[in-house]
């Protein structure tokens, strides 16, 4: 491996490298996180690996999508898993077996989501490879999955909730901690399919799956319809929900459609999280069920930057906390958790360590904002990988992989910013 620190001059065995890991984790139609760790298809990984495959083969990246949106339900959610029926019920927990649910494709899935992530991944695909028959396609499925959330998960603020750690992708993150705590772990017995693969102290604890089980069993008892001890407005979610809006309005100009009505609701989105979850040069999550600011120091926090209409005052604020508090030109990687605070974990999950999708949501967001900090960025994505391959997450500082190997999403958006 390369020293921290090194770029490597030519980066084509790196390329190579990352499009071998894509290619050994296709599975009919779509991708896997990761073949042992992660062997289904999961929601927000397969919007971050068509982003990467549009960069070498936009028909998969096509099929990619697809093949998620092809398991929507019939209320337009997208699960956050489409589990693969030839995979046994013992490889992962919570499998189908837990979920006990299927799709109206037939296929089984969970009953909770992942980040809206999807459109500026479906605008991606079709820059790359201008096949409006696909937009057409993909395009009403797209505002599906937005009107779910509508109708579903917003508060009169205007703010969406999830109702489980999972749905926020970064399930582990100390900005649950607080109303985590609240959830009743019950007597349960807890599953670890994970500790497997994975090395216990860089994943989330018993406790923490004790209450994750808790929570989704709850979920489950009502058909996947009412929250129940866990509902928060994350930063993050909402933002990837402004951004698709602002994404379909691009893809409905594209399929001769109005793009009003997806500006207006962009700009509604930002608007109330500006009002309600932005303090003191950073987002935070807001408890749905008690209405309190749930202040952390979490990335989610920064991802905001991603919506096109952020006020530049405090798109600004965000940038100096982004210097400051988290520390990116150190290691430059995002941590996902402000290092120097109490709860940061430089080597468990979303505690602390880099995970290339926030870095790489955080650089879309300062591409057209400071692209000399935008470049600092993309540098430090492609010494991460350089120093320790396409691994799950890195230590911010030493870059130092964790988590599983040869995961697909590292290789994805990897292609995209060496390309
Ligand atoms: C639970 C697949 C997923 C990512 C999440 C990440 C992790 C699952 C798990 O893996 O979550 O959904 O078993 O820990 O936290 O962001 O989508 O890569």
């Amino acid at each position: 491996a390369a020293p921290a620190g090194t770029v490597p001059p030519n980066h084509a065995a790196l390329v190579r490298q990352a499009v071998r890991v894509l290619v050994a984790n296709w599975e009919r139609g779509h991708t896997v996180p990761s073949r042992r760790l992660y062997p289904h298809q999961w929601s927000w990984d397969s919007a971050f690996i068509t982003i990467g495959n549009a960069r070498w083969s936009p028909r998969r990246a096509r099929s990619e999508l697809l093949t998620l949106f092809g398991a929507q339900w019939r209320d337009g959610r997208v699960p956050h898993i489409v589990f693969n029926p030839d995979v046994p019920e013992s490889a992962y927990f919570p499998g189908p077996g837990f979920w006990d649910v299927r799709a109206p494709c037939g296929a089984a899935t969970s009953g909770i989501v992942q980040p809206p992530v999807h459109a500026p991944a479906a605008w991606r695909v079709y820059l790359a490879d201008p096949d409006r028959a696909f937009l057409r396609r993909i395009y009403p499925r797209l505002v599906a999955q937005q009107e779910f959330l509508r109708t579903a998960r917003r508060s009169p603020e205007g703010l969406l909730s999830i109702v489980h750690p999972w749905e926020s992708g970064m399930d582990n993150s100390p900005a649950w901690d607080v109303p985590l705590a609240a959830v009743d772990p019950g007597p349960l017995h807890v599953e670890r399919r994970d500790l497997a693969h994975v090395s216990a102290d860089e994943r989330p604890t018993d406790r923490d799956y004790a209450r994750y089980t808790a929570l989704a069993l709850a979920y489950r008892d009502t058909g996947y319809l009412r929250a129940g001890a866990f509902a928060v407005q994350d930063p993050l979610f909402n933002a990837a929900y402004g951004a698709a809006e602002a994404a379909l309005a691009k893809i409905a100009a594209a399929c001769g459609l109005d793009p009003a009505p997806h500006h207006r609701e962009a700009a509604r989105m930002t608007a109330a999280m500006v009002e309600h979850l932005y303090a003191d040069g950073l987002f935070h999550a807001r408890d749905a069920l008690t209405g309190r600011l749930l202040r952390s120091n979490s990335a989610a926090g920064l991802v905001p930057l991603i919506l096109p209409d952020l006020p530049r005052d405090i798109a600004g604020a965000l940038i100096g906390t982004a210097l400051g508090r988290f520390q990116f030109e150190r290691g430059g990687l995002l941590p996902s958790f402000a290092p120097g605070t109490p709860e940061y974990d430089p080597a468990r999950y979303w505690r602390g360590p880099s995970w290339l999708n926030l870095t790489w949501l955080v650089w879309q967001g300062l591409r057209h904002r400071r692209p000399d900090l935008a470049a600092s960025l993309a540098e430090g994505m492609i010494r991460a990988v350089a120093h320790a391959g396409m691994r799950e997450y890195f230590d911010p500082i030493t870059l130092e992989g964790h988590g599983c190997l040869d995961f697909s999403w590292s290789a994805a958006l990897f292609l995209d910013v060496v390309a």
